[in-house]
This record gives structure tokens, sequence and C-alpha cells, in this order.
């Protein structure tokens, strides 16, 4: 069953580039509602949980370490086919492979500082909402 919400998150290369507001304005203008919003940092702990599917690649502790090096900004997205919509508006985790106006093709600088996350699937979508937000921190 296909979910109308996706986790995303502004990460910390693209808080320090200056462009917050750019990529809000690209999820807005994509049609997706904001549910929950917040401009926080993750600890090099919770950076590790949040991406502890991934602990035994080779390329985790740089990840985590990026991931905890800047304040980011997470959200919870609303539409229809939300999970698959906005891996499409992100593009590639590859920058280099990103189609030409996504996300990631304007504002990512390589596969490991690449400017946004979209959930992968429904059911993490709900994990990674339920890691940042309380019920009532959703509109
Ligand atoms: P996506 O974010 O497109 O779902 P995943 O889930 O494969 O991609 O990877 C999660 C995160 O791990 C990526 N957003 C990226 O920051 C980092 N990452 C993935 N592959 C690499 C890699 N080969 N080298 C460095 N970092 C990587």
């Amino acid at each position: 069953m296909a979910t109308n919400r996706t986790l995303t998150m502004i990460k910390p290369d693209a808080v320090r580039a200056g462009n917050i507001g750019n990529i809000l304005a690209m999820i807005n203008n994509a049609g997706f509602r904001i549910v929950a919003m917040k401009y926080t940092k993750l600890s090099a702990d919770k950076a590790g949980k949040f991406y502890e599917v991934h602990k035994e690649r080779p390329f985790y502790g740089e990840l985590v370490s990026f991931m905890s090096s800047g304040p980011i900004v997470a959200a919870i997205l609303e539409k229809d086919n939300a999970v698959a919509d906005f891996r499409t508006l992100i593009g590639a985790t590859n920058p280099a492979e990103a189609a030409d106006g996504t996300i990631r093709k304007l504002y990512a600088t390589s596969i490991g500082e690449n400017a946004v996350h979209g959930s992968d699937s429904d059911d993490n979508a709900k994990i990674e909402g339920d890691f940042f937000f309380s019920e009532l921190e959703r509109f």
C-alpha cells in the first residue's frame, strides 16, 4: 500500500551552502505539504542510529561524521505517492548520475555530501518520521 508521507533531511552541506530556502521552494513547487519540520543537529550517536542499516558499509564512519558535522533540516512531507515521487525529485545518490532539474543535480557535490535525504520505502518513512517527530509536532 502506498503511503502519502516521506521523511527528508536537508543535509549539513546544503545548509552550509545556504540552500535551505532553495530546496524548500523545490519541495513546495513539487506539491509536497510540510507535515512536520525542525532545524536541529544530530550527535554522532544519533546519526549512527539513523544510518544503522549502513553499519557494515565502508563509508559508514564518514557518513556519520558528515551527518553530525552541522545543523540539518528534518521534515515529514505529504503527497500522493510521496516516497517514490520524492526520490524522483531528489535524483540519484551520486549527483554525477542525477537527472537534470533534480535537487541533487543542482545542489549536491559528491556521493557522500549529497544535499538531501529521502526515505527509500514506506516502512522506512514511518521509522524515520518517528525518529525525529512526536505526534504533537505533526500538523
Ligand atoms: P540514498 O540517500 O540515495 O537513499 P543510500 O541509502 O544508498 O542512498 O546511502 C545513504 C547515504 O550514504 C547517502 N545519501 C550518502 O550520503 C551516503 N553514501 C552512499 N553511498 C556512498 C558512497 N559510496 N560513499 C560515501 N557515502 C555514500
